[in-house]
Formats: structure tokens, C-alpha cells, sequence
């Protein structure tokens, strides 16, 4: 009696278990769609049921910009990777040759290879190839990976596959053809299907590969989730992510069912309806930009420009600006030095200025075209690192620093307090080399600039005893996080900060008393821009003093624009984080090229940040 007791027990506290399990996995998958209905922007607060952010997407000419271009590379690649998928499942099951082992082993390396691995040879082999990156590089990447997949699932059908059926169509005097269609093919048809489901979704889905290999223009759907993420969260995301979910879980579900050999009936409706959520938003979705159409492309750092001012360009243009987003100089130059990324025009921090130009990666500019550089303070022109400006011209400036949440940490004026053990689990820092081993360096009383490698190594080192009290390192929303309460200080960059203590009082900025860093970010236009013309006119749009005013405002960046600055209002104008009094920049000392110890900056920074 008591056993079966205990017996009960077991089960339901196995039950349980089960139940917590199933919990971890979907919890966030469930909030994340219940969030999509919000009417509320925030996800603090449920202010009742809404379907305003599906339709929001549907006028979102980005979103279905992505999403086209997603379509296209999952339909394309699909069709090529079943194709070549089947043929060789068909040729391991049914000739026994040498080796053939291995060569299908080889077949389903890609399963196992780190996607990461697959994403930079790909990238290697195309700039060996110079083929420029864009929906083309981004379907061969999508086919090389989806291949194995399609191998494995038809393979495994044909394993209980019956040759006698083939054997008795032979006989009966079916050529090698007509047995292939006639009987292999609608055996495998399932397995097939499956394979192609499958080949779908993953394509679909994929981030981590196609953010290596797609170019400007070629912008997908989780691409475009992840750029719209760094620029704040928003319930337009949930729902779009909450479609995404929906429409590959289908067909997924197909995939599984067929191969499960279930009656195709059976696993149209959601093979139907899944691929219905992705194309019935693009075929009923507002305005996308045709083919072939002047556009002008754009890569420059999160929260730099903002989108109305973006829309201003293309009407008087009358062309389109694709943007990508970067949060370090070191992206950009890993794409720029990559070689073949398309874009018009970049926007790299001086000393990255100095690097380019030394590897003569940056088109000379045609200051003629220029005449607005002429409401640009001079301080900010013929700089040591652009001397006559003729790569580049200044767009923003601003400081390095410390935001904090006064009423948890009390005033704060030291670098020391991002190593003080009181505010363990609450620190961000930027996921930055120059500017993490900059502030350790300050704190041992060097420079930011410093080359020496025993210093260097120091500030590692105490980069390493701060890593425990890190909550996160981040440099593309790190003023996001701050106001939502995650962490209580922040290094990080003045503009987004002086936008989050306008938001929340309780927020203060301080350029600590060791010292700090300001950074010159400027407008570039690569070597190989498709559209150098329209590259120079944007670069003088944004030094249009109303331009260059309503981008500082926006944006609470610094102007280098001296006309732009008279038409701020004094609430910018004279914001202490935006234009900081005198005392504050004879402390701070601007970023430069460290030539040599660039590397060495590089590695020491790897090193802090995959030590456990
Ligand atoms: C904006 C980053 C500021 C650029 N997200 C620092 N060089």
C-alpha cells in the first residue's frame, strides 16, 4: 500500500519535473509573443491586447525589404540543395564504391562544424574569388550548409527503401530514366519534401553564417530583427519574431510529419500555412524598393543617425539609404580590409581613419563637392590623422565616461568605482579594446594612447580581476541597459547617456577624475564605392547646418558643426554631457593610432574577454 504510495509520488514529482523542463524552454518564447499584443511599448507594463504591431510591420519598408530577401535566398537555395542533396543520397545508397564512407561522412560535416568556422572560410574564399558580397554569396553560403541536412533526412529514408521495386520496374522494361521517375522518385517524395522543409527553415533562420556573407543590400530577416534589437526593443520585434517562430515551427512540423511517413493531406496544412505567414505579409506588404534602383550604402555605428533624417536624403534624392550598424571601429575595418562590402559611406573614428588610409582603403574626396564643410569648426579640421581632410570629414564627437544611478550608488568621480566589489553584478562596460584597457591604463596613471606592452599588460590584469563584477560587455545599447535598472554604472559613450538622463533623472554622466577619452568619428567613402557621387552628396547633406543640428538632436552626439551648434536649443547647446565645460576636456585626450600595439591592443582584449 505504501509502496504504491510512493510509487505515486515518483511519478507525479517526475511529472513535475517534466513540466519545469518544458517551462525553461518555452517561458520566453510564450512572453515574447504575449509581449507582440502589448498595447504598452514597454514590456514592464500590459496595457491591453493589440495586433497594431503586426500591422505596423506591414508598413515597415525595412521588415519587408528583409523579408523578401529572405524569401529569395530560402527559395533558391532550397530548390539548389534538394536538387544536389538527393542525387547524392540516391548515388551512397545505391553504389557500394571506395571510400564511399568517408566521402559521405564529409557530406555531413557541415552538420557538425561550428557555424562560426563555416561563416569566416566562406568569407576567405569569396574575397580570394573577389566576388562581392551580396544575395548571391548569401545563397551559396545557405545551399553549402543545407546540403547535409537534405543528405541526412533522404538518406535515411532510402535506408528502408525496397530495390526489388526497382528491380521488378527494370524488368518490366522501365530504362534507368523512367524507373527514376516512376518509381524511386514518388517513393522518396516524403524524404524529399522533408529534406526541402527543412533546407527551408534553416535558411530562414539563419544568423550567425549569413552575417558574415551578405553585403549591403542583402539584408535578411534575422539580420534585420538583430539590427532593429540593437537600435531598442520594441513590440514590432516580438512580432516579428513571433511570426518567424510560428512560420518555421510549421514547417518544421511538415518536415517531421512526412518523414514520419504520414499522408501528405496530413502535412499540407501546416507546410500551407507556414509558408502562407511568410509570404502573405510580403504580398499584401506596403512599399519595398525594386530592383536596381539608386541607393546609396550606408554602414555606420548604432545610434549615429536617425531614421527621419535618413527619409530627408531620400526624398530629395530620390533615392534609397541601406544601413547596417557596427559598435566598434574593429568591425569596420575587418569588413572594409575584407574587401568586398559595397558601401558608399563609413564612419570610422579617427585613429580608424589613420589605419585605412594608411592601407589606402579610402577614396580621396572631391572637396568641391563639398561647400558645407565650410560650417565645420576648424578645430575639428586638417587633423593629424586626415591632414587637409582629404579622406574624410568630421561628423561627431564626444567623450568616454561613466553613467550612473544615483540613488544606488551615491556620487560617483573615479574609474575606481567600476572595480568597487559594492557594485558587483551592476558594472557595464563597453565591449571596446581601446576603451576597457583605456580606463584600466588611466587608473595606472598612464595615457589611453599608451604602447608600452609591460603597461599594457597590466591594465589587462586588471581588466581580468574586474571581469566577476561585469554584469555585461556591450557597446551598442549600453544606455538601454542602464535605464532599465539591469546594471547601476555604465562606461560608455556621452551622446546615447545624455538621451538616458533626459529619461530618468536619477541618471547622471561624469567624465572620472583620472581622465578619460574623446573619439572624432568622421564620414569615409571607401575605395570601390558603387556610388561615389551620391556618396560626397550625403556627406555634405549631413554638414547642412539644419541637417547637422537636427542629427546632434536627435542623436545628443556632438556636433563639429559650429553653424549647426547656434541653431541647437539651449537645453543641447548647453548640456554638460554634450558640450562639456572647459575643465572637463583639458582631461580627456583623444583616441590616436597606436600603429604596432594595435595588435597587441587586439589580443590582450580577446584574452580578457574569453577568460572564465
Ligand atoms: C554610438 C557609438 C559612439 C561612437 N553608438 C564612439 N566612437
Amino acid at each position: 500500500m505504501a509502496e504504491a504510495e510512493a510509487g505515486a509520488d515518483v511519478k507525479r514529482g517526475l511529472g513535475l519535473f517534466a513540466l519545469g523542463v518544458y517551462l525553461f524552454l518555452y517561458a520566453p518564447i510564450v512572453v515574447l509573443a504575449a509581449l507582440s499584443f502589448n498595447e504598452s511599448r514597454s514590456s514592464a507594463t500590459w496595457e491591453g491586447f493589440t495586433f497594431a504591431w503586426y500591422l505596423k510591420l506591414l508598413q515597415n519598408a525595412q521588415v519587408m525589404q528583409a523579408l523578401r530577401s529572405s524569401l529569395i535566398v530560402a527559395f533558391v537555395s532550397t530548390v539548389v540543395s534538394t536538387l544536389l542533396g538527393t542525387a547524392a543520397a540516391l548515388a551512397f545508397h545505391r553504389h557500394r564504391f571506395r571510400r564511399a564512407a568517408w566521402l559521405e561522412a564529409l557530406f555531413a560535416l557541415p552538420i557538425v562544424v561550428p557555424e562560426i568556422v563555416i561563416a569566416s572560410s566562406l568569407v576567405l574564399l569569396y574575397a580570394a574569388l573577389s566576388l562581392r558580397l551580396g544575395l548571391v554569396t548569401v545563397v551559396l553560403a545557405h545551399v553549402a550548409f543545407s546540403v547535409s541536412y537534405v543528405v541526412v533526412v533522404v538518406r535515411a529514408r532510402l535506408h528502408g527503401f525496397d530495390r526489388t521495386l526497382e528491380e521488378a520496374a527494370m524488368d518490366l522494361g522501365a530504362g534507368p530514366w523512367r524507373t527514376l521517375f516512376a518509381v524511386t522518385l514518388p517513393l522518396c517524395a516524403p524524404a524529399i519534401l522533408a529534406g526541402a522543409l527543412l533546407a527551408f527553415a534553416l535558411s530562414i533562420d539563419d544568423y550567425v553564417i549569413t552575417s558574415f556573407v551578405a553585403g549591403v543590400g542583402s539584408t535578411t530577416l534575422p539580420l534585420q530583427i538583430y539590427s532593429m534589437v540593437r537600435s531598442g526593443v520594441s513590440p514590432e520585434i516580438n512580432a516579428v519574431s513571433t511570426l518567424l517562430l510560428l512560420a518555421t515551427s510549421l514547417l518544421l512540423l511538415a518536415a517531421h510529419l512526412l518523414e514520419r511517413g504520414r499522408p501528405a493531406r496530413l502535412c499540407a496544412a501546416p507546410a500551407g500555412l507556414g509558408f502562407a505567414l511568410l509570404a502573405g505579409p510580403f504580398l499584401l506588404g506596403g512599399p519595398s524598393a525594386a530592383g536596381g534602383e539608386r541607393a546609396l550604402n550606408l554602414y555606420i555605428w548604432s545610434n549615429y543617425i536617425a531614421p527621419e533624417t535618413l527619409a530627408k536624403f531620400e526624398a530629395r534624392h530620390g533615392v534609397k539609404v541601406n544601413v547596417d550598424l557596427y559598435d566598434s571601429n574593429e568591425a569596420l575595418l575587418a569588413k572594409l580590409q575584407a574587401g568586398n562590402a559595397n558601401y558608399d559611406v563609413v564612419c570610422p573614428s579617427n585613429y580608424a581613419v589613420a589605419i585605412l588610409a594608411r592601407q589606402d582603403l579610402l577614396l580621396p574626396l572631391d572637396l568641391s563637392a563639398l561647400p558645407n564643410l565650410a560650417h565645420v569648426d576648424p578645430a575639428f579640421l586638417d587633423r593629424p590623422h586626415d591632414p587637409g581632410n582629404r579622406l574624410s570629414i568630421p561628423y561627431f564627437w564626444g567623450t568616454t565616461g561613466i553613467a550612473y544611478r544615483k540613488s544606488r550608488t551615491g556620487p560617483i568621480d573615479s574609474w575606481n568605482a567600476l572595480w568597487d566589489p559594492r557594485f558587483a553584478g551592476r558594472i557595464l562596460m563597453l565591449d571596446d579594446a581601446r576603451e576597457t584597457l583605456g580606463a584600466a591604463l588611466l587608473l595606472d596613471g598612464r595615457g589611453v594612447n599608451e604602447e608600452d606592452p609591460a603597461a599594457l599588460g597590466r591594465a589587462r590584469q586588471r581588466l581580468l580581476a574586474q571581469k566577476p563584477l561585469v554584469r555585461t560587455y556591450n557597446s551598442a545599447d549600453f544606455d538601454q541597459v542602464l535605464l532599465a535598472g539591469d546594471v547601476w554604472l555604465a562606461q560608455g559613450w556621452s551622446g546615447q547617456f545624455a538621451k538616458a538622463m533626459d529619461q530618468d533623472p536619477d541618471i547622471e554622466y561624469v567624465v572620472p577624475k583620472e581622465g578619460s577619452s574623446f573619439f572624432l568619428d568622421s564620414l569615409a567613402i571607401p575605395r570601390g564605392a558603387p556610388h561615389p557621387q551620391l556618396a560626397h552628396a550625403f556627406l555634405d547633406f549631413v554638414m547642412e547646418p539644419e541637417i547637422a543640428a537636427e542629427i546632434c538632436a536627435t542623436m545628443r552626439y556632438s556636433t563639429p558643426n559650429r553653424s549647426a551648434r547656434a541653431l541647437l536649443p539651449a537645453a543641447i547647446r548647453d548640456h554638460p554631457a554634450i558640450f562639456p565645460p572647459a575643465d572637463v576636456m583639458r582631461r580627456v585626450e583623444l583616441l590616436e593610432d597606436v600603429g604596432e600595439a594595435t595588435v597587441l591592443y587586439d589580443r590582450l582584449w580577446t584574452e580578457v574577454k574569453s577568460a572564465r
